[in-house]
């Protein structure tokens, strides 16, 4: 196992990552920006060093200053979390070029899902069944048209650089393909510097359902069960819950053997995860694979009892699986709310400052990932979650009860946060019954919801 290792990271998932690497016996460096240098959690861990300013390009972007941080410190591998460098093929490889453990899957692999039309071709080829659409990227408006003719109006155009819901178009008709073709190009060239499109059939009224997976060096591969993420609003998540309330054991067993087949056709290794849409007859479309850890992972810790930090640190240190598939037993219910600092009178407009009183509530079944103490003064640079609440119980209504009572004892004072919505989400009587689909979150601050 390695002595050391470097957090390249900031926030809840800095904390996260500490906290696996104390449970195996690893020591931490963690990197920190000036914006962050009075964070509460960089005493959690063994050794600090400043990378730089507050911008993230400066600081936690900043390859070479993490990478010298790695090498003066002497640590033997790097897990980059989430956001900022967590999914990039370049970082990786240099991590692995200056003899570090990459603590995520091979650069190839981070590239090639990366590059949204090649992940769909890749998945294809592992007979998953994907969205029907284009088969790469569409070269001009003729072939556009023409998929469109084969798949039926109305059609998505997403950005092939994009990912989780930037860069994409909806068109209707032929009209709005003509001129959304040419004005998603120009702006996925603007944002990602890569013009490319794919088009893809839009599935109405679906249901955003992931599948954890878990691969090391030796060809094992399992699946953790699927987390349901259709509680969003433009694409922020404000609470997921593992398992699915639509998802049964046989189409889970089903489903997750596809998303390990899939993960084994890549030769990924690491902690991964295949995003699906759910049709509303229950059919599942691969839609993107995220090569990193995610926010939402603890759920899956939760039902599974498997940590998945700590099994990404064992897999880079070359450790087999200590578990098949039969091993994973999911077991009860576990949802997770995201506590972002924003102000949703302004229409969830960031509000950083000063958090005078953090009292976060306790008890059975109530898990805390935070960086955040009272006293703590948010910085303006970054993200707005300060805290993620996850409640766990034997079945989905014990645990609904139990996370109301969670988010009425969470106390914050000094900013504004997402409690109450997320308190009205769980009055509400189509999430109580778990009738819910990827827009129904938008439909209910419409007041188009019943
Ligand atoms: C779709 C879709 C419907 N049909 N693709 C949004 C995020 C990005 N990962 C893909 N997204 C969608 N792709 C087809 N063919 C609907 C969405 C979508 C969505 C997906 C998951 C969760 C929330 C969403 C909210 C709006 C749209």
């Amino acid at each position: 196992m390695f002595r050391k290792l470097l957090v390249a990271n900031r926030g809840e998932v800095a904390v996260r990552i500490i906290r696996a690497c104390s449970d195996l016996g690893i020591e931490t460096v963690a990197v920190y920006s000036t914006a962050d240098a009075d964070s509460p959690h960089l005493e959690m861990a063994d050794q600090r060093v400043c990378i730089g300013p507050a911008a993230a390009a400066s600081s936690y972007l900043n390859m070479d200053a993490i990478l010298q941080a790695a090498e003066q410190t002497g640590c033997q591998a790097l897990h980059p979390g989430f956001g900022f460098l967590g999914e990039n093929a370049l970082f990786a490889a240099r991590v692995r070029q200056q003899q570090i453990a990459w603590v995520g899957p091979p650069p190839l692999a981070i590239a090639r899902m990366g590059d949204k039309a090649e992940a769909r071709r890749a998945m294809k080829a592992a007979k998953v069944p994907t969205i029907p659409g284009t088969e790469g990227i569409v070269e001009d408006i003729d072939v556009a048209l023409a998929a469109a003719g084969d798949v039926g109006y109305p059609v998505l155009l997403k950005a092939t650089a994009g990912g989780g819901g930037k860069g994409m178009r909806l068109c209707h008709d032929e009209a709005e393909l003509r001129q959304g073709f040419v004005e998603a190009s120009i702006e996925a060239e603007k944002a990602f510097g890569n013009a490319g499109l794919y088009l893809e059939k839009v599935l109405v009224n679906a249901r955003h359902i992931e599948f954890q997976v878990l691969a090391d060096h030796y060809g094992n591969v399992v699946h953790l069960g699927e987390r349901e993420c259709s509680v969003q609003r433009r694409h922020q998540k404000l609470l997921e819950e593992a398992p699915s309330p639509v998802m049964g054991s046989s189409d889970r067993a089903k489903y997750g053997h596809v998303a390990t087949q899939a993960a084994a056709a890549i030769g990924y290794t690491s902690a991964g995860t295949m995003e699906f849409l759910r049709d509303k007859d229950g059919s599942l479309y691969f839609m993107e694979m995220n090569t990193r850890l995610q926010v939402e992972h603890p759920i899956t810790e939760m039902v599974t009892d498997i940590d998945i930090v700590g099994a990404q640190i064992r897999i880079a240190a070359n450790e087999p699986l200590p578990i098949r598939q039969i091993d994973v037993e999911l077991e009860g219910h576990a949802i997770e709310f995201r506590i972002n600092a924003e102000d949703p009178d302004l229409d969830f407009k960031p509000d950083p400052g000063l958090i005078e009183v953090f009292e976060p509530p306790t008890g059975q079944g109530v898990r805390i990932d935070t960086h955040v103490r009272s006293g703590y003064r948010i910085p303006p640079f970054y993200d707005s979650m300060i805290a993620k609440l996850i409640v766990s119980g034997p079945d989905r209504s014990t645990t609904i009860e139990a996370a109301r009572s969670a988010l009425a004892n969470f106390r914050i004072e000094g900013v504004k946060t997402t409690i109450p919505l997320q308190q009205r989400i769980l009055n509400e009587a189509n999430f109580i019954n778990g009738n819910y689909d990827t827009s129904w979150l938008e439909r209910l601050l419409a007041g188009k919801e019943a």
